[in-house]
């Protein structure tokens, strides 16, 4: 039965070396072992490639077989991976969703099969709740709330105004529209900031480069800049670097993410604060999805916790990141 849907899973477009199953046999108690489809998004950031790494590593370790595939940033391709596991018939199907709209057909079809869907990482927007089974990832507006509380903080009792430039993720992406919200709500009501820009970077590091070399040029003196994950902001402080522009000093920096290049760029006072954003979930996705498969439910939403690096914090004995 399996062997038919692989073969389905080939017919379908799907290469060998992008959704091989990478680990397998340990077993259960039945003797065979769960199988997980995964649909990663991408592989645009350190984030990325630490969540990939992670879920693999999990896998293995619990001897889950995990059929995974990349979809490169494209949504018709996490469509057609979810439709190939739908064909193998895997026990569970995950996915981190790069946008939040556009599920509601592919989710039907699982859902029609019988299949439990775990969404990773990132949300989506339906008015199906049915049409999945929980959520597993971080809160992205409390994120943005935290960005903005380390701005009240570090710019307390100054009496000046600050122009504040924003570099946004993936556009009707979750983690972009919650980082956006939640900074907002955080700073409303003090008139002493505006948002002189918010442009897209796409939570990519050339394209963080390339866009704050645009707002330096285009937007004047700017105090803040305020970026929604590691890898634009560093691509923006080699702009500002380049622009002899001092990052942390003559701009305020705030990130999100965590990774171990955001958090040396923080011990060197490049970066002010980083809010973080854990991709280490790997573990929990596995637990959740044996639970799917033995039929039980789980929770709607399940976050990470997560904890604000930045200058006020002695940072010496942090452990590497992982990430
Ligand atoms: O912050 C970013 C990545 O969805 C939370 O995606 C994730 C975001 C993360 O590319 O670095």
């Amino acid at each position: 039965m399996r062997l038919a849907g692989l073969a389905l899973a080939f017919v379908l477009g799907l290469s060998a070396c992008q959704n091989e199953p990478v680990a397998s046999q340990e077993g259960g108690d039945t003797g065979s072992a769960l199988v997980l489809g995964f649909s990663q998004l991408g592989s645009e950031s350190a984030w990325r490639t630490g969540n990939t790494r992670s879920i693999q590593q999990a896998a293995e370790k619990a001897g889950v077989q995990l059929m995974f595939n990349n979809a490169q940033q494209k949504q018709e391709n996490q469509i057609k991976a979810i439709r190939s596991y739908i064909a193998y018939r895997v026990d569970v199907i995950a996915f981190a969703p790069i946008v939040e709209d556009g599920w509601d057909s592919v989710l039907s079809e699982a859902k029609e099969a019988g299949i439990p869907v775990l969404l990773c990482d990132r949300m989506i927007e339906t008015s199906h709740k049915d049409l999945y089974a929980g959520f597993i990832g971080s809160d992205f507006y409390q994120e943005g709330i935290k960005a903005g509380h380390f701005l009240l903080k570090k710019t307390n009792g100054q009496i000046r105004n600050y122009r504040i430039a924003e570099l946004s993720g993936t556009a009707k992406s979750s983690p972009m529209r919650g980082r956006y919200e939640g900074f907002r709500e955080a700073i409303a009501g003090d008139r002493r900031f505006e948002i002189v820009c918010s442009l897209s970077g796409d939570f990519l590091r050339s394209k963080g480069k390339q866009r704050m070399k645009q707002i330096l040029d285009s937007y004047g003196d700017i105090d803040v800049l305020y970026s929604h994950n590691d890898s634009m902001t560093l691509g923006a402080i080699e702009a500002m670097e380049e622009a002899g522009v001092v990052p942390g000093v003559d701009v305020i920096v705030i990130s999100v993410d965590g990774e171990q290049g955001a958090i040396d760029a923080l011990k060197a006072g490049k970066i002010n604060c980083v809010v973080e954003c854990t991709p280490l979930m790997g573990d929990k996705v596995i637990d959740l999805a044996k639970q799917l498969a033995a039929g039980e439910s789980i929770p709607e939403m399940s976050y990470n916790e997560e904890r604000v690096f930045s200058e006020y914090d002695d940072l010496r004995d942090l452990a590497p990141r992982g990430y």
